[in-house]
């Protein structure tokens, strides 16, 4: 029998304020490119996206995820963009912070030392805020909402009735 496994991936998280004030541009949004809505409790950053991982993995990738001493960073979030090839409208950022960086950077070779999928795409980080979005001629304006990351997250995508619901297997520091 195939080994379960379960859907992961690596997240940043805002705090329910931050997310608050990003439901906030997703609702303005809306307005004009309708779609659906992300829940407010599901909005975050996606690091890497690991996909379907054997269960029997799990304890050896939370092992290497906590080898990693990442830098705390803040982010600007003051962009909101669309996708024409996924239909989603974004809140994004127009600078990485090296930090940001580093730490995809420093999780994708540790899931390349294990043999898992670390991400070979270009790391485009965004918060999907809308899905099935129509395109429109101008995006509402995006204030600059600043994000002190001090931590990362592993998270599972589970399907339920609602879209995808997520929990958290486990958080590690940045300090
Ligand atoms: P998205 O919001 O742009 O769709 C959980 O699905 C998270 O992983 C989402 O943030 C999603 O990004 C991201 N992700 C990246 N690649 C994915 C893929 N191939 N399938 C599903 N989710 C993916």
């Amino acid at each position: 029998m195939a080994e379960p496994t379960r859907r992961l991936f690596l997240a940043l998280w805002p705090e329910p304020a931050l997310a608050g004030r990003l439901q906030a541009v997703s609702a303005e949004a809306f307005k004009v490119c309708g779609g659906r809505q992300m829940r407010v409790k599901t909005l975050h950053l996606t690091l890497v996206f690991l996909g379907d991982v054997p269960e029997s993995r799990i304890p050896a990738l939370r092992e290497a995820m906590g080898r990693i001493q990442g830098r705390p960073f803040e982010l600007a979030v003051n962009r909101l963009g669309y996708w024409k090839h996924n239909r989603i409208v974004w809140g994004g950022c127009s600078e990485q912070p090296a930090a940001l960086v580093q730490l995809v950077s420093d999780i994708r070779r540790q899931l390349v030392a294990l043999g898992l999928p670390g991400g070979a795409d270009a790391f485009s980080p965004h918060i999907t805020l809308l899905r099935k979005a129509r395109p429109a001629g101008e995006l509402p304006p995006m204030p600059t909402l600043a994000w002190p990351v001090c931590e990362w997250v592993l998270m599972e995508s589970c399907q339920s009735a609602a879209g995808a619901d997520y929990r958290r297997l486990a958080a590690w520091p940045l300090s």
